[in-house]
């Protein structure tokens, strides 16, 4: 029985079109639900738009619009980007969906039922843009003086009737999860960020508001709207089927990873296990807080006019390009930066260079010099069965490295697999061995084949269709492509058995040009 392993980005407000950092977050949450698939788990990948709150109803009426209406357009175009970067997501949750309005409110009645929910008055600082409340002591000071909160976004002074959620109840249980779980909160460095948020104490929350009412309602206090983090991290659960006890819900939760940005991390590891532990809702397995992407050092915004739509970029140097650079050149959990100069040096140095052009001269010299034929009655000789052994040694550190989250490490044991390869070619020279002792070459070049094959299923997560072009080209099976393929014996001779013949090989991972005019 294969394992269950559910996955789930943060949902997008869209309150405008999606940006790179979307498209970050998104591309690598689709590589760890492929990788776990080639693992032979059962995935479940969610992921959708979050389109309550005071955000999306200040933007739309800015825009003139419904706030029904913004969300309609713009998640529309959130799911268009998720389809051209080949995201393999199974549910796109929109949280004006009826069953997820049914959802939350029954989470709300049960946290009521726990004795958690009291009505009260909220006064105190709140920011739009975060959609949070911060505490007098956590504002900065503005450039003009102005308060603003810890992430530099403008705040204001509110007061209101507000429904609490008894949040300070739930400090010692918070750090029982925390420690009894080392992995809940990762990387490292947030962890002990949350474990000292906690420590310190915690406040009631103020969950719920009366000055409008674009949101879920309370049930029986009707002019109340929730506050949008109760309703978003609700959607976890909503897509499996919550509060209904469904086949999925049984199989999938508690959630396998969270996986959201580092300026969300309190919400997804105070707020929300302390709202499931409220109604008896097992935790979450584990949040991991990933860095932001920047644009050559700085962070986009309209007003320095460096926003860069992700659909661009995809459409310019190809999605498996633009997945690949950005698992590769960020130290996932870290920030990174971006450029035009960097994906072009990237790609042309990992995936044209040094894999695609191992890749295409294999299989042209297997298509020209034994004419597509692969065989099975050469024996191997200890370079042959060294070069093997070291690719799966490498293929192995990825694979762990994967299971980490450590992309780049894990595209670097991939990469010294790739570079073991072409040193192989080089000290073979099969081109020599031609006219010197064909059988030697045949030999050399059907190694080099089944090392290609081994890189291409390795590395399929990242670049799904470029790794399939070539696998197809290969002549292996659509379902013998993942690490149960990886570790079967038998597959070479099972594909000479069938009497499989190379065609003329046709590159997948062509040499991008710099363009000149953003040549540094
Ligand atoms: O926070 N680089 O939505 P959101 C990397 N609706 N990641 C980035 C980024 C960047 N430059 N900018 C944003 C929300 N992100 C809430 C989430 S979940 C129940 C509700 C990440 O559209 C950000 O950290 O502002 C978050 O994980 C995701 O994009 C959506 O951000």
């Amino acid at each position: 029985m294969a394992e269950p392993y559910y996955i789930t980005t943060a949902i997008h407000y869209p309150n405008g079109r999606p940006h790179i950092g979307h498209a970050y977050e998104t591309i690598a949450a689709d590589v760890i639900a492929r990788f776990q698939r080639a693992q032979g788990r059962e995935v479940r990948f969610q992921t959708g738009t979050d389109e309550h709150g005071l955000k999306m109803a200040q933007k739309a009426r800015e825009l003139g619009v419904s706030p029904r209406e913004l969300a309609d357009e713009m998640s529309g175009y959130f799911r268009e980007l998720f389809d051209i970067l080949n995201i393999s997501y199974d549910r796109f949750i929109r949280t004006t969906e009826p069953c997820h309005h049914a959802s939350v409110q029954e989470l709300w009645r049960r946290m009521e039922a726990n004795g958690d929910l009291y009505l009260d008055r909220y006064e105190g600082w709140y920011s739009i843009r975060d959609e949070a409340y911060y505490d007098e002591s956590e504002l900065i000071e503005g450039e003009g003086g102005e308060k603003l909160s810890p992430q530099g976004t403008p705040v204001e002074w509110t007061v209101e009737e507000s429904w609490f959620f008894r949040l300070s109840k739930y400090q010692q249980p918070l750090l029982d999860l925390y420690n009894s779980n080392p992995g809940f909160i990762r990387p490292e460095s947030r962890r002990n960020e949350i474990m000292r948020f906690v420590e310190g104490g915690l406040r009631d929350l103020s969950v719920s508001r009366t000055s409008f009412d674009w949101g879920i309602k309370v049930p029986g206090s009707e002019d109340h709207v929730m506050y949008v983090w109760v309703d978003a991290l609700t959607n976890y659960i909503t897509g499996l089927g919550f509060p209904e006890d469904t086949p999925e819900f049984r199989k999938f939760w508690p959630a396998d990873l969270h996986l959201i940005g580092k300026d969300i991390v309190r919400f997804h590891t105070v707020y929300w296990p302390a709202f499931l532990l409220s109604a008896g809702v097992e935790p979450p397995k584990q949040v991991f807080g990933h860095g932001f992407l920047l644009n050559r050092g700085q962070k986009e915004s309209k007003s320095l006019g460096n926003v860069t739509d992700p659909v661009e970029l995809a459409e310019r140097f190809g999605v498996d390009v633009l997945r690949y650079f950005l698992m590769r050149e960020i130290s996932f959990g870290q920030d990174g930066s971006y450029s035009v100069e960097a994906i072009v040096t990237r790609a042309n140095a990992e995936l044209a260079n040094s894999f695609g052009n191992l890749a295409q001269r294999v299989l042209s010299m297997i298509f020209k010099n034994l004419e597509g034929q692969l065989r099975t009655d050469i024996a191997a000789t200890a370079p042959d069965e060294h070069l093997e052994a070291t690719i799966r040694t490498h293929i192995a550190a990825m694979q762990t490295s994967f299971e980490e989250l450590a992309f780049s490490e894990g595209l670097e044991s991939w990469m010294k697999a790739v570079f073991a390869c072409n040193q192989y070619v080089d000290e073979q020279a099969p081109w020599e061995l031609r006219k010197t002792d064909p059988e030697r070459m045949a030999g050399v070049l059907l190694t080099l084949f089944r090392c290609v094959r081994d890189l291409a299923i390795a590395v399929r997560p990242v670049v799904p269709t470029s790794a399939d072009r070539l696998l197809d080209q290969m002549g292996i099976a659509p379902e013998a492509r993942d690490v149960a393929a990886l570790e079967d014996g038998n597959w070479f001779p099972a594909l000479v058995a069938t009497g499989f013949r190379m065609d003329k090989p046709v590159g997948v991972f062509p040499r991008l040009e710099m363009p000149a005019e953003d040549a540094a």
